[in-house]
This record gives C-alpha cells, sequence and structure tokens, in this order.
C-alpha cells in the first residue's frame, strides 16, 4: 500500500537527470543505484520513483520505527497497530541497526511485491521469529496474531472473541510443528504453508496488511 501511494506521487516528478544525480549524492556510492537494480527485483526507473517517496516521507533517508509506527496508525485508525508495526520494522531492518535504509525498504518491497512463494515464506518465517534465534515458539506466533488483531480493531471485527488469537496459533501450530518439539524450524513452516491451503489463505491475510 505504501508503494502504490508513493508511486502515483512521484510519477510526476520522476525520470529526470537531476533524481539520478541526487540519489547518487545523498547515498554518497554513486553505485547504489546499480547495485540495488541488480539485487532487487525493480528496474531503474522503478527504484528512482521508489527513492523519490522514500525521501519524501523520510528526508533524512532512513526511516526510524516511529516513523513506521506513524504510517501504520494512519492507515489503521481504529485499532491499535504499535505492536505490529514494531514486528514489521524489525524484519524490514535486515541489519539490525535500529533504522531502515532505502536499501533495507527496497530489499523488502522487492520480496514482497516481487518475490518467489519461496522467498516470501522465508520473509515471513524472519517476520514470525520474533527473536531472530531461527525458530517460531507458539509464543512468537501469539504475539504476532494479536498484534494483527489490535491493528484490526474491535470496530473492523466486533464478533472476535478474547480467545480468538490463541485458537488461531493453536491451529496453526499443531499443523506446522511436523515433529511436535514445540518450536517450528524454517523446513516446517515452509512445507506445512505450501502443503495446506487453509495457511496459504491465511498468509494473504498478512499480505494485505504489510
Ligand atoms: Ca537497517
Ligand atoms: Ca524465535
Ligand atoms: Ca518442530
Amino acid at each position: 500500500m505504501l508503494t502504490l501511494e508513493w508511486e502515483s506521487e512521484g510519477l510526476q516528478t520522476v525520470d529526470t537527470v537531476e533524481d539520478e544525480m541526487e540519489m547518487a549524492t545523498v547515498r554518497h556510492r554513486p553505485e547504489a543505484l546499480e547495485l540495488l537494480e541488480a539485487q532487487s527485483k525493480f528496474t531503474k526507473k522503478e527504484l528512482q520513483i521508489l527513492y523519490r517517496g522514500f525521501k519524501n516521507e523520510c528526508p533524512s533517508g532512513v526511516v526510524n520505527e516511529d516513523t513506521f509506527k506513524e504510517i501504520y496508525s494512519q492507515f489503521f485508525p481504529q485499532g491499535d497497530s504499535t505492536t505490529y508495526a514494531h514486528f514489521l520494522f524489525n524484519a524490514f531492518d535486515t541489519d539490525h541497526n535500529g533504522s531502515v535504509s532505502f536499501e533495507d525498504f527496497v530489499m523488502g518491497l522487492s520480496i514482497l511485491l516481487r518475490g518467489t512463494v519461496q522467498e516470501k515464506l522465508n520473509w515471513a518465517f524472519n517476520l514470525y521469529d520474533i527473536n531472530k534465534d531461527g525458530y517460531i515458539t507458539k509464543e512468537e506466533m501469539l504475539d504476532i496474531m494479536k498484534a494483527i488483531y489490535d491493528m484490526m480493531g474491535k470496530c473492523t471485527y466486533p464478533v472476535l472473541k478474547e480467545d480468538a488469537p490463541r485458537q488461531h496459533v493453536e491451529t496453526f501450530f499443531q499443523k506446522m510443528d511436523k515433529n511436535k518439539d514445540g518450536v517450528v524450524t524454517i523446513d516446517e513452516f515452509i512445507e506445512s504453508c505450501q502443503k495446506d491451503e487453509n495457511i496459504m489463505r491465511s498468509m494473504q491475510l498478512f499480505e494485505n496488511v504489510i
């Protein structure tokens, strides 16, 4: 959703030599654009549009967690999106230095918008794996699920019961934790997501809120 908005804003001004010069100057690395073009699934022109949008929103060139939270609260005014924005921020901040650079942002978007199923599932796993230790625990899954329910707000889903997230997680977790050792590995995650249509459909939910 962020992209679309930025794209429409950026369209009028894109494709000038100035943009490209500016990008090179701001990044202090003239090769940055070429590198991103090679690493992501965006064209040079798309990257210029994205960069323009990114700079409009974040003139400093990096996004911090508060910016993420602000943006999300605008999209989900009916609920509390703070926690989900926090988890999402950590998933985008791949080098865990507390800020999302343009590179971080582009690489994340590239996977979410243009990635293969496998790449998207890897990304989702990383989102769920809150402490980034390579395993998803039931608690982590519950935290994410609660955050999503909070974000959606009670007005949108008035019929949701208090224990809905927990039930949701129980079902998910039982299916995913094949060897019943209490944690879900990346292999278990990918295997069960690809096999199970219900899980895949639930995953669509996440695509809508990213
Ligand atoms: Ca970062
Ligand atoms: Ca973990
Ligand atoms: Ca397991």
